[in-house]
């Protein structure tokens, strides 16, 4: 293999292009700067891929109810199971749940062996709980789920409208990019989300609006441009359909919904109205509602009646989240698409069918995510296959979610990993090729297909997810259909379907790219560069769709037993479900645990003091997570992080509190409002555990993260009882010997574990928080201990000599650490970001910290709130 390939970070749907180079001490990545969508650059989360490559948490070979198998063996019992299920049940008794991080060779092999050869449209997907809404808004609207612009036009606008995106945090590279362009043209940002995130850092304006309040907000603001005269007749007469009762569907709604003051709704307002050059960046703010499809047509229907779409630096743009929630749409890789952007029309059908010369051809759409799971609780999806995804974390009503996966009688999940919540209810487990290893095509969000190539051997036994798609799909009786020697093979047939019949009546179409080299194109975007700037759109008449929508408010309000509104989302350094950003250190330094971001004043009220433990509880559940007071939220308002689970904590798992309420058109959740209750956790003792590797451990609540060279685990009760059964776990775990120190009076244990002279473990327990050099005590373990003074040190869990604590990751790049810096600020030698780059480096790469960076020193400016 070489020692130098371009390839594509997995992660966020910005797509940036990387280099992986073999170094002496691993691989490195760098951005690729020929690729067009970084330049070169890249985020916290990508700079560490090298970090996250190991084989200690990798699933390396098959296994089937609990034992190891061969590939073999288990592609029978998974191919038997599935016969069995729906000879028995019929093809409705099966289905798919995928995920926007396969490839898109492996989503088409999926789509086609379930719509094609076992008759089922049961084929959803983790984009259901992503880019679902923007699919229905885009169809709407456009007739089809098209992207009409492009990165460029964030550079080229004079206006980025930030609605429910933290930019800064989820698509870092284009937040540097629209960042950069600020700088030299004074562009002008507004952001529309009810907290006040990192993005506002650069922005003119934030309108922190009521939850679920953007329909209200964008209607008023058609209103408001029509009452200006900005509205754009000749384009709405010309390619149009629907202005008349849009706009009277405007006018009828109130932006007090909104709850925002009327004069910065009226900047905004004006703003907006005055600048033709207008791109309106939307993400899960606004997909993840019960009013989702309506938020994104209220969106569209502003840059419509001003013609403001299909031109540069200006239209309608929603950011995609996964690598490949972009191509997953394209192929159809959900249960209401057939595949290649078609629907579940009788011509579309009968198009893919004898394209396909497909023997049993789905009819109808399939259940979409929440109600799969739903059916499956009910007992009619009898077998289910999930591929790249962590539903019993992800999905809203986790318990159900839970009970549904522990009654369906046949679990397949193909994962990288050996251990998710998810994979702990599969019947059968297959192991997949991660990022390195993997080979194929994913599309980012402005439509650019790019490469994901190999540079690593794959871990132990595991393989392609389309090889394992085949594979079954052969065993099934399907050979011909499913034979591709490679995902070349799949590309080149998947391609081949988006030209077929197709003639221009289609948006997609790749059987017209040339694409000669499989292995080396360089990213190219499909289709124009923008879409409707001709004013032709993918309707029936051409047209467009004008869609009148009113605010509905959230499913669910605050009541007198959960008088505050919960919100969810993402930390800057994790992704997901935590299976790769939590191996790396660095990007554990940032936010080593889930906290509940809450407003001093309701704070206050509920007896809340920052750093506590509280419990969050809704009418479906509970978590307990440490409380953050900080004015970024608004009073009424908790945030807490959509990353922990049971792999990484006790009680951190937010999907358990949220109702499964989805959007009526997309069947979207509404993962960002739920009510909940706030009120503290009584603690009698905390703990920290520090090893190389430790079991969960016995205690009501933990939280664990990796620090260089150990694993640390924060610990609480209720109740001293709980002690000994932890204790005792803890010393049946680590063999050796025990040192121990104990106060009762002060309620204070200490315990090391040391074998062969080496330190194992240590182990801390106190009334409060214990708070300890716990980055020393890391560096120490499995190292052989000095002298008396390690021991009575690491007792005592203070560093000898002048050992200063890092505290919290701030700049991920350079590992650069909150009391490093603050230090540096207090002893006078840097007044501004430049100087503590220069002395530190940190805010020097990614830049992503910079905000933070200001906070620290007191400079950030107060966008008007
Ligand atoms: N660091 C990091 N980056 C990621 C990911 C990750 O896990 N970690 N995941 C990727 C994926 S798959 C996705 S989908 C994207 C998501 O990217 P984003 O959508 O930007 O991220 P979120 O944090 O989910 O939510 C964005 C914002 O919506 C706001 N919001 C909540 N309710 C409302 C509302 O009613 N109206 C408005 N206007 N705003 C509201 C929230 O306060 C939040 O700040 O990120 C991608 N990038
Ligand atoms: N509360 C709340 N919940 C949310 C959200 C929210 O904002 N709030 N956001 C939602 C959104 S937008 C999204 S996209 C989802 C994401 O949620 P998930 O998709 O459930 O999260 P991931 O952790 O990305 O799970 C991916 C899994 O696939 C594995 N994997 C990675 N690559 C591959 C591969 O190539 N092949 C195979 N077979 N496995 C692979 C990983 O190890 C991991 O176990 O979460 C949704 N859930
Ligand atoms: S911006 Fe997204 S694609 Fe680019 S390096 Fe960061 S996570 Fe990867
Ligand atoms: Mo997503």
């Amino acid at each position: 293999m070489a020692d130098r390939i371009r390839t594509t970070c997995p992660y966020c749907g910005v797509g940036c292009g990387v280099i992986a180079e073999k170094s002496a001490d691993g691989w490195v990545v760098r951005g690729d700067p020929e690729h067009p969508a970084n330049y070169g650059r890249l985020c916290s989360k990508g700079t560490a891929l090298g970090d996250t490559l190991g084989l200690e948490t990798r699933l390396l070979y098959p296994v089937v109810d609990g034992r190891r198998t061969d590939w073999d063996s288990a592609i029978t019992e998974a191919a038997g199971r599935i016969r069995a299920v729906t000879d028995l049940h019929g093809p409705d008794s099966f289905a798919f749940y995928l995920s926007g991080q396969l490839l898109t060779e492996d989503y088409y092999a999926a789509n086609k062996l379930a719509k094609g050869y076992l008759g089922t449209a049961n084929v959803d997907t983790n984009s259901r709980l992503c880019m679902a809404s923007t699919v229905a808004g885009h169809r709407r609207a456009f007739g089809a789920d098209t992207v009409p612009g492009c990165y460029d036009d964030l550079e080229q606008a004079d206006l980025v409208v930030l609605v429910g995106s933290n930019l800064a945090w989820c698509h870092p590279v284009l937040f540097q990019r629209l960042k950069k362009a600020r700088e030299q043209r004074a562009t002008q940002v507004v952001v529309i989300d009810p907290r006040r995130t990192d993005s506002c850092d650069i922005a003119d304006l934030h309108l922190a609006l009521a939850p679920g309040s953007d329909v209200a907000l964008f209607n008023g603001l058609l209103a408001h441009c029509e009452a200006a005269g900005v509205l754009d007749f000749a384009f709405i007469d010309a390619h149009t359909n629907g202005f008349t009762e849009t706009l009277a569907a405007a006018r009828a709604d109130s932006v007090s919904a909104t709850g925002l003051d009327r004069t910065l709704l009226t900047r905004f307002f004006d703003l907006f109205a005055t600048t033709q050059k207008v791109v309106t960046v939307f993400s899960q703010g606004v997909n993840q509602s019960s009013a989702g499809t309506d938020k994104v047509n209220a969106i569209i229907n502003v840059h419509l009646a001003t013609g403001r779409i299909g031109h540069a630096g200006m239209g309608p743009f929603s950011v995609t989240g996964q690598p490949n929630a972009m191509g997953g749409r394209e192929v159809g890789g959900l249960a209401n698409q057939l595949a290649a952007h078609m629907g579940f029309d009788p011509t579309s059908i009968d198009r893919v069918r004898r394209f396909w010369d497909a023997p049993k051809m789905a009819k109808k759409e399939g259940l979409k995510a929440v109600d799969l799971f739903r059916a499956m609780d009910a007992g009619k999806i009898k077998a289910v296959w999930i591929m790249a995804t962590n539903p019993a974390v992800s999905l809203p009503e986790t318990d159900l979610v839970r009970r549904a996966l522990a009654k369906c009688p046949v679990v397949i999940v193909s994962d990288c990993v050996i251990d998710s919540d998810t994979l702990r209810f599969a019947h059968i487990k297959l192991p997949a090729h991660g990022w390195g290893e993997k080979s194929g095509t994913v599309t980012n969000s402005e439509r650019t297909i790019s490469r994901q190539l190999p540079f690593l051997p794959p871990a132990g036994e595991a393989k392609p997810d389309w090889w394992a798609l085949a594979r079954v799909a052969q065993a099934l009786g399907h050979g011909d259909a499913f034979g591709w020697r490679g995902p070349e093979a799949i590309f080149r047939e998947y391609a081949a379907l988006t030209g077929f019949e197709n003639g221009g009546s289609r948006d997609l179409d790749l059987s017209i790219s040339q694409i000669n080299d499989y292995d080396r194109f360089s990213p190219f975007q499909w289709g124009a560069k923008r879409f409707f700037g001709d004013g032709r759109f993918f309707t029936a008449d051409s047209r467009a769709v004008l869609v009148p929508v009113n605010h509905r408010p959230p499913k669910e309000s605050p009541t007198v037993t959960y008088p505050l509104r919960l919100n969810t989302g993402r930390y800057r350094d994790h992704w997901h479900t935590l299976t790769r950003t939590a191996l790396a250190p660095r990007l554990s330094g940032h936010r080593d645990q889930a906290l509940a971001d809450i407003h001093p004043a309701d704070a206050e009220k509920l007896g809340i003091i920052d750093g506590a433990l509280v419990t969050v509880k809704s009418r479906l559940g509970r978590m307990v997570v440490r409380a953050r007071l900080t004015a970024e939220q608004a009073p009424g308002h908790v945030f807490v992080p959509m990353h922990w689970n049971d792999c990484h904590a006790a009680q951190g798992l937010v999907g358990r509190l949220l109702p499964g309420h989805t959007d009526p058109q997309s069947g979207q959740p509404e993962s960002k409002h739920a009510a909940v209750s706030v009120t503290p956790y009584a603690t009698a003792w905390a703990g920290l555990l520090i090893a190389a590797d430790a079991p969960a451990p016995q205690a009501p609540w933990w939280s664990r993260h990796r620090l260089d060279g150990a694993q640390a685990t924060e610990l609480a009760g209720s109740d001293n009882t709980q002690l000994d059964g932890l204790i005792e776990q803890l010393n049946s775990h680590f063999d050796g010997q025990v040192l121990e120190v104990r106060d009762r009076a002060k309620g204070i244990i200490r315990h090391a574990w040391v074998k062969d002279g080496k330190l194992q473990a240590a182990l801390f327990i106190a009334p409060d928080r214990p708070d300890m050099a716990r980055g020393w005590i890391a560096g120490l373990i499995g190292k052989a201990l000095s002298d008396g003074s390690d021991r009575a040190a690491i007792l005592a869990g203070k560093a000898p000599g002048r050992h200063v604590d890092q505290g919290p990751i701030i700049c991920a790049c350079f590992s650069v650490g909150l009391h490093t810096i603050t230090h540096l600020i207090a002893s006078g030698q840097a007044a501004d970001v430049a100087q503590i780059g220069a002395a530190l480096k940190a805010g020097t790469g990614c830049g992503s910290c910079i905000p933070e960076l200001k906070a620290l020193l007191g400079q950030r400016e107060v966008a008007v709130a």
